[in-house]
């Protein structure tokens, strides 16, 4: 480990401190809400966690992600592109606002030069980088708005953009439902249903956001209240409460005496573009990136019912409502009355809630209508599991692949987390873009980790690859290679648009490998940007199953997958379940917190997921299958 990296770190660590108290911790530690539940505490985690996604952060990507695309029309030098491309993605997972962070200590940051800084500290300064302003003016108007749509790439954009003069994405869509892209050169019919594919996602992407962009924009709003506002109480409802993967608005309840004060200051948040409505209890404003907050302030003794009226979900709550009435009661945001008289017996807590139905307290994660309440009636609500119980990462990538760090400084990140080990799990060969190694390099990487796995106490590294699962359905690597390791997670990232056959039979093949311990990322969706590929998911679970192979739901927040739904379902199963983040930078370590609330969501206990064991059960259950 070098100085540098040292550096790095400790600013990271303050800002993560600064960060404390935050939403998420709240979320997860019940500071502010009243969360009854104890397993629901996920403790330790507001020491490590801090946010990525932040605001500034994603703009300079995107810009960058955009001058690379433009200097791709362009022809330029290829490794100017992808330096803008390696540095968007390394800023959108960095732990610290770059807007906070100084010149010098931004330069250290992989993929960051001189130039690049430069740029960076121009945007925070003046709000623009003159470069690209220049640039988009060089190209012709409407080649951003196509750059945008999921899947056309420069290329692409480039050719309609001359050829058919398309400027906007109505006349993208009409050229293309009417079959006039055909035709041109490399485009087919299968481009064309493509880009309306892109086109609607891009729409519904309007309409709901990753909850890994929307929890770190919600909780910078709730932190500036909490400065500003005279709020005695703050708690964020709805569906970033029940941790939903996409989230369409914004939803918190306040506490206060002055509520015209606490509105003033909401409505004139910096990051407010229009006001919708402002009244003394309801106001609703519109951000810059387009999403909707809604701010209700409640009397005290009515905080629990609305907390538990706006978390919803919309049909747990009817089931609610159904069960109060056939008790005598009538429940509503106010709180639960009689029915007789009308007399109030609760509505502070949301415990109270639960309580006059017999009801133990349900964790907002499973708040669906999916069986919570059966469950609940007949005493067997899941011990979901925590994000304290995550014993090691299973799926982390080094520098030797596409990561940015070396093994040292991924362990000492780890550590810092509480856990006890690590897969170091690189890309293989067939992974040209991300540096996949080779059969020679894989090898030399194990003995590194057979190296430092000697010198280290306490903690161990578990040498494994992330093989990929290659379009003709083959691995990467032959058995003789895979045996040698201790952990071989396989995933798929090419031929996303094979049938749902060919797909399930790769996916199938991979688990009969007798060495293959775990299908990462299965269904290789990425929220807002590539639909899931076509795949019989019973059936990969039904042969996880049968093989004892474990499936992983990846924690990057664009990703988690597998789901909700398929995570209980694999439960249900008995399918060995893994949470990982895919990390590439040591911030993302941070993801866990998106996985393990999937696994939350999905009803997972402890003993349901595999990283939960410490390393000596870990090493036989992975030994088992073979
Ligand atoms: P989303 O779509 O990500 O915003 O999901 P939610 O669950 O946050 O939905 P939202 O914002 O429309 O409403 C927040 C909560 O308020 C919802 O979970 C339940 C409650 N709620 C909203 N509208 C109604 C309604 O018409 N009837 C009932 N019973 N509850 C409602
Ligand atoms: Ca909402
Ligand atoms: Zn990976």
């Amino acid at each position: 480990m070098n100085g540098k990296g040292i550096t790095i770190r400790a600013y990271k660590i303050t800002r993560c401190l600064a960060r404390k108290n935050r939403l998420l911790s709240s979320l997860l530690e019940g500071v502010d809400a009243p969360f009854a539940d104890p397993a629901y505490e996920q403790k330790n985690l507001s020491e490590s966690f801090c946010y990525t996604f932040l605001m500034n952060n994603q703009e300079i990507a995107r810009i960058f992600n955009e001058i690379a695309d433009l200097l791709e029309i362009k022809a330029e030098n290829p490794f100017r592109i992808r330096a803008y491309r390696r540095a968007a993605l390394n800023i959108e997972s960095l732990a610290g606002d770059v807007a906070e962070t100084p010149k010098d200590e931004l330069m250290k940051v992989p993929g960051i030069g001189q130039d690049l800084a430069g740029k960076i500290e121009e945007y925070v300064k003046t709000g623009r980088i003159q470069a690209y302003e220049e640039l988009k003016k060089e190209l012709p108007e409407g080649l951003g708005v196509l750059l945008s749509v999921p899947g056309l790439g420069p290329k692409t954009a480039k050719l309609l953009s001359e050829k058919l003069k398309i400027r906007n994405l109505q006349d993208l869509e009409r050229f293309a439902s009417e079959h006039k892209l055909s035709g041109l050169p490399g485009i087919k019919e299968k481009t064309e249903e493509n880009i309306l594919k892109g086109i609607g996602m891009l729409k519904r992407g309007m309409e709901r956001q990753p909850l890994g962009k929307v929890l770190p924009i919600a909780d910078d709003i709730l932190e500036r209240l909490r400065q500003k506002a005279p709020v005695r109480q703050l708690s964020i409802a709805g569906s970033i409460r029940r941790w939903k993967d996409t989230i369409k608005d914004i939803d918190i309840l306040a506490i206060s005496d002055d509520p015209k004060s606490v509105m003033n200051v909401f409505v004139r948040l910096p990051s407010v573009r229009d006001i919708l409505m402002q009244g003394p209890t309801k106001s609703s404003v519109i951000l810059r990136e387009g999403i909707q907050v809604d701010l209700r302030v409640v009397e005290e003794d009515s905080f629990g019912a609305a907390l538990a009226y706006f978390t919803g979900s919309k049909s747990h709550n009817i089931r609610l409502r159904e069960m109060a009435v056939r008790a005598g009661l009538k429940i509503n945001e106010y709180g639960v009355f009689r029915e007789k008289d009308d007399k109030k017996v609760g509505g502070g807590k949301e415990e109270d809630i639960y309580r006059v139905l017999g009801l133990p307290f349900i964790p907002p994660e499973l708040r669906e209508d999916a069986g919570e309440i059966e469950a609940a009636l007949e005493g067997r609500l899941p011990e979901l599991v925590t994000l304290s119980d995550i014993k090691g990462d299973l799926h982390v990538h080094t520098k030797r692949s596409d990561g940015s760090h070396d093994c040292d400084e991924l362990i000492q990140e780890a550590k810092k987390r509480g856990y006890e080990y690590i897969a170091i799990t690189d890309h293989s060969k067939g992974l040209g873009i991300a540096r996949g190694l080779s059969e020679e390099r894989l090898l030399e990487e194990r003995k590194e980790i057979g190296a430092i796995n000697k010198k280290l106490r306490g903690f161990k590294l578990l040498a494994g690859v992330e093989v990929d699962i290659r379009s003709d359905g083959r691995l990467d690597f032959a058995d003789d290679i895979l045996r040698q390791l201790d952990i071989v997670v396989a995933s798929i990232h090419s031929g996303f648009r094979q049938g749902r056959e060919q797909i399930t039979g790769r996916l199938v093949a991979a688990m009969r490998n007798p060495y293959v311990s775990v299908i990462a990322h299965p269904t290789g969706r990425l929220i807002g940007e590539r639909d899931p590929y076509e795949v019989d998911m019973a059936e990969v679970l039904k042969v996880a199953k049968e093989t004892g192979t474990a499936i992983e739901i990846n924690a990057y927040p664009l990703r988690l997958d597998l789901n909700d739904v398929y995570a209980k379902t694999a439960k249900e199963m008995g399918v060995p379940l893994v949470i990982s983040t895919d990390t590439h930078i040591t911030s993302q370590f941070n993801y866990m917190a998106y996985g393990v609330s999937i696994a939350r969501r999905g009803w997972l206990e402890k003993k349901d997921v595999l990283n939960t064991l410490g390393y000596q059960s870990l090493m036989k259950a992975l030994k088992k299958k073979k």
